[in-house]
C-alpha cells in the first residue's frame, strides 16, 4: 500500500513538473471544448445524428439546452432504490470489516493531517462511520459502484454533450456533508483536455436542509477563470490556495448577479454538472444527520485515455451501457470484490 502511495504522488509531481515549464492557462482551449460549449453550438441538429436520445425518462433536448445556459441539468429518480440500497449495504459492510479491506478513504480531521490517506483497514471504525471522510473510488470494489456511476441515465446525458463515449475517471462516496468552501472541479480533477470533465451527484437519501447540502451557482461555468497565480489548475506552484478560489468565485458570482441554489434532492435524483460550475458543500447545521452521497467524475474518450495512476500503462475497461471504466491497476485485488450487483 505505501508503494501505491508513493507513486500517487510520483505521478502528481510529474504533472506539476509539466506544467511548470509550459506557458500559464489562464483559460479553457477553444477549439477542444465540448461541442456543446461552442458559440454555435445546434443542439437540434446534434440530436438528429444521436443514436442514445430515445426511451430516457427525460426530454435530452430540453436537458440540453438547459445545461448550456445554466451548467447543470437535475434528473429526477435517475437510479433505482434496489440499487442505491445494495451500495450502501456495502459501504456499512466495508467499514463494518474494515480490516479486510484496502480501499482507500482521505480524512480531513486534524490528527489526521500528516497522512490524510489511508486504506480503510489502517482506520478505526468510528472515524470511518463519522464526518469528514470521503471513501475513494469505491466504484472499484463494487459491482453496482460500477452499475450507478455508469447507468443509462447519465451516460446517455453525457455522451451527448461531450459529443464522444464517456469514461468514469474516480468517485468520492460520502456518509456527511463535505463543508468544502466554493470551488469548480476542472482545478482538481485534470484529464488530457481539462474542459471535458462533468461530474455527478447521486442522492443515496433524500437532501436535509440542515444536513449540509450541496450548493450551486448556475450559470457560473462561463464566468472568467480563477488565476492561482501559474494558471487555472491548483498543483504545487500554485501562489494562491483554495480560499482565494472560493473567495474569487463567491464575488464574482455576486457580481454577476448569479443566485446561489441549495441542492435538495430525493434517493436516486442526481444532479450533473459542467466541469466549471461553481459548487460547494454548505455548513452541517445538525451534526447528527447524515448526507449520504456517491460523486463520480468523468471525462470523453478523446480525453482520458489512461488511469490518472498509470499513465504509461494501457488501461483494463469495464464497459457498461457504452461506457468505459478502468480497473484500479494498483489494487487487481480489491476488484469488484463486492460483486452482488452482477445479478441486480
Ligand atoms: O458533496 C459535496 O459536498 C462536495 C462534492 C464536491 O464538490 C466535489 O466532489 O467536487
Amino acid at each position: 500500500m505505501s508503494s501505491l502511495l508513493t507513486k500517487l504522488k510520483s505521478v502528481a509531481k510529474r504533472t506539476f513538473m509539466s506544467e511548470q515549464t509550459a506557458k500559464p492557462i489562464t483559460e479553457f482551449d477553444y477549439p477542444t471544448l465540448p461541442w456543446i460549449d461552442k458559440k454555435d453550438a445546434d443542439i437540434p441538429a446534434f440530436l438528429k445524428q444521436f443514436p442514445g436520445a430515445k426511451n430516457l425518462p427525460y426530454d435530452l433536448e430540453e436537458k440540453m439546452n438547459f445545461w448550456r445556459e445554466n451548467g447543470y441539468v437535475i434528473l429526477d429518480k435517475a437510479i433505482p432504490n434496489l440499487w442505491i440500497d445494495q451500495l450502501l449495504n456495502e459501504v456499512e459492510e466495508l467499514i463494518d470489516q474494515h480490516e479486510k479491506y484496502k480501499t482507500l478513504v482521505r480524512i480531513d480531521l486534524p490528527e489526521y493531517k500528516a497522512n490524510p490517506v489511508l486504506p480503510v483497514k489502517d482506520v478505526p471504525k468510528k472515524v470511518l462511520n463519522g464526518p469528514y471522510i470521503k471513501y475513494m473510488d469505491f466504484h472499484d470494489n463494487s459491482v453496482i459502484g460500477k452499475k450507478i456511476m455508469l447507468h443509462q441515465n447519465i451516460v446517455t446525458f453525457l455522451s451527448a454533450v461531450f459529443g464522444d463515449r464517456v469514461i468514469g475517471m474516480q468517485s468520492l462516496l460520502f456518509k456527511y456533508g463535505s463543508q468544502q468552501a466554493t470551488h469548480q472541479d476542472f482545478a482538481y480533477v485534470v484529464s488530457e483536455i481539462p474542459s471535458h470533465l462533468a461530474a455527478a451527484w447521486i442522492a443515496l437519501e433524500d437532501v436535509h436542509i440542515d444536513s449540509g447540502p450541496l450548493y450551486y451557482y448556475p450559470g457560473s461555468h462561463t464566468i472568467g477563470k480563477f488565476n492561482f497565480g501559474n494558471g487555472i489548475f491548483f498543483n504545487g506552484q500554485s501562489t494562491l490556495n483554495p480560499n482565494d478560489f472560493a473567495s474569487y468565485l463567491d464575488e464574482t458570482c455576486q457580481k454577476a448577479g448569479l443566485k446561489k441554489k441549495t441542492l435538495l434532492i430525493k434517493k436516486g435524483d442526481v444532479l450533473l454538472w459542467h466541469a466549471a460550475l461553481a459548487h460547494g458543500g454548505d455548513e452541517i447545521r445538525d451534526p447528527v444527520l447524515t448526507r449520504k452521497s456517491f460523486v463520480c467524475h468523468y471525462s470523453s474518450d478523446k480525453a482520458y485515455r489512461h488511469h490518472r495512476q498509470s499513465p504509461e500503462v494501457e488501461p483494463t475497461r469495464r464497459t457498461i451501457n457504452g461506457a468505459d471504466v478502468f480497473v484500479n491497476p494498483h489494487m487487481p485485488d480489491q476488484e469488484d470484490i463486492f460483486s452482488t450487483g452482477k445479478s441486480i
